[in-house]
């Protein structure tokens, strides 16, 4: 079933000069780009994004690196978008990630892991609407 998910090229991403890259890798794995912008988190949004975690010992870390500069979130859409994609960015944790995966190729460690990808169909729904409006996505896409 086609689907969407929520990627977001995190702030090392764009320190690093690489947002074209992983464009690029998300673009040859066949999803299509239904959205896209440049944001800077405010730590109150970064906090909401990431409520699931905030128990967790390195959240307040995480919202510190999320604020850091900006990112860019993407909504795609593909057959099984969410599966498809996490196979694609690899694990969390870069080390442990399989050979050719963006986090493999490109991220530093466990916490600047370059990309985020929607961990679920429930969630990347979520995840889109807090970063696109309903009205934003159709009308871009309206011109397809
Ligand atoms: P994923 O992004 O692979 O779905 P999550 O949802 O478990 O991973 O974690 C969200 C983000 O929190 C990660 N992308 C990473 O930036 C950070 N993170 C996760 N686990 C750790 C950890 N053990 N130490 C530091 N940061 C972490």
């Amino acid at each position: 079933m086609t689907n969407r998910s929520l990627a977001i090229l995190k702030p090392d991403c764009i320190r690093k000069q690489l947002i074209g890259n992983v464009i690029s890798h998300i673009q040859k794995a066949g999803f299509k780009i239904l959205g896209l912008k440049m944001v800077r988190l405010t730590e109150d949004s970064a906090k909401g994004f990431y409520e699931i975690h905030k128990e967790r010992p390195f959240f307040n870390d995480l919202i510190k690196y999320m604020t850091s500069g900006p990112c860019v979130p993407i909504v795609l859409e593909k057959e099984n978008a969410v599966e498809e994609f996490r196979s694609l960015i690899g694990a969390t944790d870069p080390a442990k990630a399989d050979e050719g995966t963006i986090r493999k190729l490109y991220a530093d460690n466990i916490q600047e892991n370059i990309v985020h990808g929607s961990d679920s169909n429930e969630n990347a729904l979520k995840e889109i609407s807090h970063f696109f409006s309903r009205k934003e996505l159709l009308e871009i896409n309206g011109w397809n």
